[in-house]
């Protein structure tokens, strides 16, 4: 093993400070590398594909914000255009012809979304269509599924994944029973699970919520006929189907997983992508329901920041961006070529591994699989990806700290960047 210990100094200062200031030092609980070990480190800048420390250090980043930078970190021309938008001010408060035009964007791209709204993360997205499911059905229980994560709202927080699995936490203190006595749970690609709940739960489910794909457990696919099976479930029992695309939505296809998959579900959950990296979060589908949310109909929801002009702006250049010809092809070659050979490289280095990619995102388990649920994924030797990801830390390349969570490429990763990384990965996983 080549003794390659970067210098984190200023990052070691800066995070010890943090954590007198903020609890774990952080502004996200999965930023702490809790579950892989070792201090994080503190990012400088980021442009494009890379990622420089406080110390200097520079990096192949494979997180980009956790989606939102899917062109690249601060792409010139998100830039420039934000830097237009600013001599306008930066929240108006007020309708703005911005929100007019991403939401046409979002309402042309995703094939469920006839109206929708604009919020600040994908939590109040999922908290508002949770809202919205229960006052169009007037039922109050809802279906969600182990290992997927909808946001830190109270009702989600039941076998959550993302930071809860890495934190290996119970569900939270702090969540009344009430709060969560209605959320049923299954485990993913169990269609006869879902099934027994709507038997047992008959005319009381409001709906069921995913993620299409599942980034929050580590990357997890649906099995043939899943998504439709659960599009057939609840049009039988009355029930919504929402797709919470918060990190499908824009990455796995300009139209997400409904698109790819070709299932529409009633409602769909959007964030990071559509924001370009600035807040925003969104929720939308078919117009008879969407016409519920205040003020058009009684369902309240609101925010001060929602909508505002540089949100928008950010969005709107990045969905432009992303509408270029090309696209996905690209980012569906660069990415198979990196979660192939991650798989491949693993296994002829004597680790049981397995892992995949759905266009620009991607994942990998240390564990022979197939990972079909939240159960299998946490089979995975969590020790073993927490020593692999810190030494590839060592090695500049910058891998979400979490077995539970996905990774992401983008725009900016060239083939010089997928094996430099790959030739770290077989460094690496020599002496793992
Ligand atoms: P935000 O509130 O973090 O914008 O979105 C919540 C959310 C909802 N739904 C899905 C499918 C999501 O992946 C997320 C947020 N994803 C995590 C990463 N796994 C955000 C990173 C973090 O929590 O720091």
């Amino acid at each position: 093993m080549v003794n390659t210990s970067i210098k984190t100094t200023k990052s070691q200062e800066i995070f010890s400070a943090a954590q007198n200031l903020m609890p774990g030092g952080v502004s996200s609980p999965v930023r702490a590398f809790k579950s892989v070990g070792g201090q994080p480190i503190v990012f400088d800048r980021v442009n494009g594909a890379y990622i420089w420390d406080v110390d200097g250090n520079k990096y192949i980043d494979y997180v980009g914000t956790w989606g939102p930078a899917i062109c690249g970190h601060a792409h010139p021309e998100v830039i420039s255009a934000l830097h237009t938008a600013l001599e306008k001010g930066t929240s108006f408060g007020a309708p703005c012809v911005l929100e007019n035009v991403l939401a046409e964007m979002v309402i042309d791209a995703v094939p469920s979304i006839e109206m929708v709204r604009f919020v600040n993360s994908g939590t109040e997205a999922c908290m508002a269509v949770l809202r919205l499911m229960r006052a169009f059905t007037k039922r109050d229980k809802i279906i969600k599924f182990e290992g997927c994560y909808h946001g830190h709202a109270d009702m989600f927080l039941v076998k959550a994944g993302s930071g809860v699995a890495t934190l290996g936490l119970p569900d939270s203190p702090g969540v009344p029973k009430a709060a969560t006595k209605d959320t049923l749970t299954a485990p993913y690609n169990d269609l006869e699970a879902v099934k027994a709940l709507f038997e047992e739960n008959r005319d009381e489910i409001a709906g069921v919520i995913l993620e299409p794909v599942v980034g929050n457990a580590g990357f997890i696919t649906p099995d043939a006929g899943f998504l439709e099976g659960l599009r057939e479930l609840t049009q039988e029992h009355g029930a919504l189907l929402v797709f919470d695309e918060v990190m499908t939505g824009f990455r796995i296809a300009y139209g997400g997983a409904q698109a790819k998959f070709g299932i529409t579900p009633d409602l769909t959950t959007m964030g990071k992508v559509i924001g370009g990296g600035l807040p925003v979060g969104a929720y939308g589908g078919r117009r008879d329901i969407m016409s519920m949310v205040a003020p058009a109909g009684p369902v309240y929801q609101a925010g001060t920041l929602s909508g505002n002009p540089l949100a928008m702006t950010a969005g709107i250049k990045t969905l432009e961006l992303l509408q270029k010809p090309g696209t996905y092809e690209y980012l569906a070659r660069i990415t198979q070529k990196l979660a192939d050979g991650l798989v491949k490289i693993a296994q002829e280095t004597g680790h049981s591994a397995c892992g995949g990619n759905i266009s620009a995102m991607f994942g990998l388990f240390f564990t022979d699989g197939p990972v079909h649920n939240y159960e299998d994924a946490k089979k995975s030797d969590t020790a073993k990806f927490g020593r692999f990801h810190r030494e590839m830390l060592e090695r500049g390349i910058y891998l979400a700290p979490s077995q539970f969570e996905a990774g992401f490429t983008s725009l900016a990763h060239t083939d010089e960047d997928i094996e430099q990384t790959l030739a770290a990965v077989r460094d690496v996983m020599s002496n793992l």
